[in-house]
Order: C-alpha cells, then structure tokens, then sequence
C-alpha cells in the first residue's frame, strides 16, 4: 500500500453497452481504494453488468473496499475530493452544483477511453473550465506512450511467473469478440490443422456461433471447443495466462492481453464512421515497431481480417501468423515489460490530484 494523505474519490460510469465501461470502472475503482487505501465511491448506472464482474455488487454493498453506489443516489451525496467522470459520462446535474458549493472545490477529471493515436498526448491534462461554475474539469487520456495517462495497470501485473507453451501440445487459443462473420472461416482453418488448437469461446456472440457451425460440421472428433460462462473479473488475468492466443476486444480485455504478454488478436469496438480503424493501425504502428517485416505483416493482416470479418483473409493470415508465433510470443513479453516501466493510470491519477491540491 502507497502511503499518502486519504482522500476520497467519487467515480461515475454509465453502461453505454457490452462491460468495458463497467469492468474498465470497476477495474479502476478498486485499485485507488485497494492498492492507494483511498475512499471509493463508484455510482453507476446500471448495477447488472457490474453483478456479472463483481458477483455480489448491489446498491450500497461495499466489495474489495469499494462502495457500489446507484447513480440516483449522487445527488444526495456530498461530492468527494476527486470526482472521475468516466468516458464522459456527464454527471447529475445536481451533484456538479453540490461540487460548485464545497468550500474546497473538488478535482474534477474526465477519463478518456484509450486510444494510442497521437492526438492524445497533447489533449491530456487539457482543462476546460466549466461555462457557469467555478469548476475545471480535466481531460485525462490513457494512452502507452510517457505523456499520457498510462494504462490500468495493479501492482501485481508482471510479477507472475511466465506459463510457457509446450511445443508439441495443442496451441491453447481464447476467444472473446463481438459477433464476427470471420469465425466460420478461422474453425474451418484450425479444423483442418495437423494438431489442430483447443479453443475456450467466451460465451456471447462468438460462443453461439462457434455452437453453430460445429452442429453444422462433424467436427467433434477433430476440434476440441468449450464454451466458458462469464466468470468473475478477478479470475480474468488466470483465464488469458492459461492460454497462448488471446482474441479479446473493447478496451479492458484488450489490455489484459498486453499485460499477459501473449500474442493476441484485438476486435476493436467498431464505431459508425468507420473511427475505428484509425484508432486500430494506430495501435498496430506502435506494436509492431520492433518485429521482423514479415511477422509484423502476419500480425496486421490477421488482426485487418478479423477486424473486417473476413473469413478466408483470416484463415490464410491465420498460416502466416502461426508460422510466425516464437518471435511474436517474444515481442508480447518485450512490449509488456517496456509498457511496465511506465507509470500506472492510478499512480498518474492520484499524482495529478496531489499536484493539483498542491499535497
Ligand atoms: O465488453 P467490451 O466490449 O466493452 C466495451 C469496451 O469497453 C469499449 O471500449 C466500450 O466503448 C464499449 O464496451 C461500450 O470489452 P472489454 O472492454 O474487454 O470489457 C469486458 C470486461 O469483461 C473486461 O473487464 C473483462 C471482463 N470479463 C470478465 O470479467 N469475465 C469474462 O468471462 C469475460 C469474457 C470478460
């Protein structure tokens, strides 16, 4: 536990849809009142995502020394010291008035989801007085490069010992994506392989099609598939360790499959206008800075045709990228170990608070 003067944290999240914002919250929320023994108030939306994260969050419950708060309850409450604004989620109008009307105005920080475009470092920190109040919020990017925010990162992470695969047995592969039309075509691939992989769907979009087309295919014999019920997000990190490829999407499990120095496939959130990709071979320009041409090529062009959810680009990317696995398996530990030596999110948030404060 970092030693430091207590002060209490207000953090607000709306659902928009899926668990990111949810698990990104609770993920964060639990390592300030955890690792930094700060006072944590998360008031959110919608307590039911949490529940599948948290088993046993309800209104009120205090779990990993977080207090679950509904976001109704905000406005009765006096506002805390440090108030996080998760992906600007806009606050209770009534509880900005309340921040305006403590004596010593409260730290006001709008947490930005990730991205690692290059925009990013010059918006962080960026204030933006509030157009009627004597209030600031400021505009806190996470991001992997110094002059952002860092990345959720807990103490922990990078102190377990490394679960190498064995050559020889089946390659372990987890899947956690949106709905995506390439799945077919990637069982298709593995069904054919000469050792063929063991796969563990996390139950969702991808699990009921991967249901699908093995009804639709004998293929007990040859391709072994579970399909995992959702489980705590505490058990999250020992569910990637225990495999060699990790497909993960959205923001938190993306990180999580940095943090286990796998190689790994992201489906990135897809936004109407296409946003997406900028924000994808943005951070595919960072990762693969290092490799080998062609295993940085194998790595685009599988994570390209997952992302336009083309079946047989995958499945041919899928050769490349496998043929390719020691030097890609090696750059995930590299890219975990230097993404290490930054500072963590909280650490940087609570920084930010203490020079702000003038601690
Ligand atoms: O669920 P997601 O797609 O959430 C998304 C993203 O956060 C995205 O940035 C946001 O814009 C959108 O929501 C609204 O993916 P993500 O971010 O990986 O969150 C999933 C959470 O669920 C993560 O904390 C890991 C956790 N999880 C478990 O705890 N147990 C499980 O079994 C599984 C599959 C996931």
């Amino acid at each position: 536990m970092k030693s430091l003067p207590v002060f209490s944290i207000d953090l607000f999240c709306r659902v928009v849809d899926n668990f990111g914002d949810a698990g990104v919250c609770w993920r964060l929320a639990r390592q300030l009142a955890g690792e930094f023994g700060l006072t944590v108030r998360l008031l959110i939306d919608d307590i039911a995502p949490l529940r599948l994260l948290v088993p046993g969050a309800t209104k009120g419950a205090i779990v990993d020394q977080v207090t679950i708060c509904h976001w109704q309850q905000a406005a009765a409450l006096q506002p805390a010291d440090c108030v996080i604004e998760a992906f600007a989620c806009e606050l209770p109008p009534k509880y900005v008035e309340a921040m305006a009307g403590k004596p010593r105005r409260p730290v006001w920080i709008n947490l930005e989801y990730l991205s690692a475009e290059a925009w990013v470092a010059q918006h962080h920190l960026m204030p933006s007085p509030h157009p009627r109040l004597p209030l600031t919020k400021y505009f806190f990017f996470p991001g992997f490069v110094e002059k952002t925010g860092g990345l959720i990162r807990e103490q922990w992470v990078g102190k377990e010992p490394e679960p190498s695969h064995h050559a020889g047995n089946p390659l372990q592969v987890f899947v956690f994506s949106y709905p995506n039309r390439a799945l077919p075509g990637l069982l298709e691939t593995w069904r054919t392989l000469a050792q063929p992989p063991h796969l563990t769907i996390a139950d969702g979009p991808a699990g009921t099609a991967a249901l699908s087309w093995r009804t639709s295919h004998d293929v007990a014999r040859s391709l072994q598939i579970s399909i995992l019920p959702f489980c705590p997000q505490r058990e999250f990190d020992a569910l990637l360790a225990r495999h060699d490829v990790l497909f993960v999407r959205g923001e938190d499990s993306f990180i999580r499959a940095q943090w286990a120095a796998k190689p790994f496939v992201w489906h990135i959130y897809p936004q109407q206008d296409d946003a997406h990709w900028q924000k994808l071979n943005a951070f595919l320009d960072h990762y693969c800075t290092g490799m080998t041409r062609a295993a940085a090529g194998a790595v685009r062009s599988l994570w390209t045709a997952w992302n336009r959810e083309d079946g047989s680009s995958a499945a041919s990317a899928w050769h490349a990228f496998a043929g390719h696995l020691p030097e890609i398996r090696s750059h995930a530990g590299e890219w975990a170990m230097n993404l290490r030596k930054m500072p963590d999110l909280a650490t940087n948030l609570v920084t930010f608070y203490q020079k702000t404060v003038k601690m």
